[in-house]
């Protein structure tokens, strides 16, 4: 074990080397956490000397300091390989023109997806986020067939498009890969019907791999774990417990084939399933539902949970509403506020000021039905939410601010 951390945490655990005889076994071993990435920044966790890390990606995070991860020679080739696997899967190939829409940086989303596209011989168009206007330009140019970002900005463009006059649907895209950011199905629908296109998942996190850690085939139905590179559990987020077979709780990973940077039940945060029914493509590894939410991602209001994806299930299948959304948290007095902020279908609105606050109320009405509050929901022209090229903020805290 080359890594002072996890021999003093193993040697703290009380494991020694041979302890672990079978996979049950990985029980015995202490989790990993965000904590500990940044506790050993920059280099700490490294497994192998620095000359033979030949590439660097970090996480920015919201708070403190990013998480730092490195990849040997074989690390990179492992990674393109596994995105290689998700891009195939989705029925991406030679023929292909994809144009990469995430940044391109310390962020491990654009690098990632475009060495494991080129691994999958398809003809790359690395435009990077941002300038979207260009990236409309260059897929009417260059005829790209596979848009690849983040589900919001792909959202994004489409809106772009239509206002240069260019219907998204008569390009000729035909296949979007997403992922970065948690999108619901209401959302996929929405993605599919702007562009015309197939929408699949895919997830990771730098941490683990980056990209490529799962993605969709063309069933859609649950993302195919790359097992043989991730040995994956579900566990209790509180008591950090395995979950029963199927039920829901937060995906950790242990990486088993990495050189530069192989965590140790790693806990992602991120809360999920395991599908472990065959999949009508024939794949027989086993799949993760769609990830819904983060364990930091949970609202408490009131004394009541919420998570943002059941807010966005239900304004995404509201009709006359448009994908775009915030949700506000305010303190009153001692008293938590919840407002939902939506804008309105491009279309516009046509009808009558009555209508409108019927409108918001029968959202109000189908929120309480879903998240047992009654939240303030307000109704916005469309485009009034600041758009993003990378992943969305949805969620807007104010209730630690202080009031003038
Ligand atoms: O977002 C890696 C990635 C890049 C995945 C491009 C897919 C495509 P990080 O910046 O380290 O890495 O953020 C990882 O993003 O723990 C999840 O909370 C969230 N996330 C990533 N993919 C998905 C997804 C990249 N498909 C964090 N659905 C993860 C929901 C996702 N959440």
């Amino acid at each position: 074990m080359s890594v002072p951390h996890y021999r003093r945490c193993l040697d703290a655990a009380g494991v020694k080397p041979g302890a672990i005889q079978s996979l049950a076994d990985i029980r015995r071993l202490p989790f990993t956490t965000k904590n500990e990435l940044r506790d050993n920044y920059p280099y700490g966790l490294f497994a192998v000397p620095l000359e033979r890390v030949v590439r660097i990606h970090a996480s920015s995070g919201t708070t403190g300091k990013p998480t730092v991860v490195g990849y040997t020679k074989k690390d990179l080739r492992t990674w393109a390989e596994l995105i290689a696997r998700i891009v195939t899967m989705a029925g991406v190939g030679r023929g292909d023109v994809a144009q990469i829409c995430f940044s391109y940086g310390l962020f491990t989303g654009g690098f990632g997806l475009h060495y494991g596209l080129e691994r999958a011989g398809v003809t790359i168009v690395p435009a990077a986020a941002g300038n979207t206007e260009r990236h409309v330009r260059l897929m009417q140019d260059f005829g790209t067939t596979v848009i690849v970002g983040t589900p919001s900005y792909a959202l994004y463009i489409a809106e772009v498009a239509q206002r240069l006059g260019v219907d998204p649907r008569t390009l000729k895209v035909r296949v979007g890969l997403f992922g970065a950011e948690p999108w619901g199905e209401g959302m996929r629908a929405e993605i599919e019907k702007a562009w015309g296109i197939d929408a699949y998942d895919n997830y990771g996190l730098s941490e683990v791999i980056g990209p490529g850690v799962a993605g969709e085939c063309l069933a859609k139905n649950g993302l195919h774990i790359s097992e043989d590179h991730f040995l994956v559990e579900v566990i209790d987020p509180d008591a950090g417990d395995p979950v029963p077979p199927g039920e829901k709780g937060e995906i950790v990973f242990t990486a088993l084939t990495k050189e530069a940077f192989p965590v140790i039940r790693y806990r992602t945060r991120d809360l999920t399933r395991l599908i472990t029914e065959p999949c009508s493509c024939g794949r027989t590894t086993v799949r993760m539902e769609k990830v819904t939410g983060r364990t930091d991602d949970l609202l408490i209001i009131r004394g009541v949970n919420i998570f943002p994806s059941q807010i966005e299930e239900v304004l995404t299948s509201t009709p006359g509403l448009a994908p775009h959304y915030r949700i506000v948290l305010e303190r009153k007095g001692y008293l938590d506020d919840i407002q939902v902020e939506v804008e309105l279908a491009s279309e516009g609105f046509t009808g009558r000021f009555e209508d409108l606050a019927a409108l918001e109320d029968h959202i109000r009405t189908r929120l309480q039905t879903v998240i047992t509050l009654l939240p303030k929901v307000k109704l916005l022209e469309f485009g009034s939410l600041e758009r993003t090229s990378g992943k969305s903020k949805r969620v807007v805290d104010r209730r630690g601010e202080k009031r003038p």
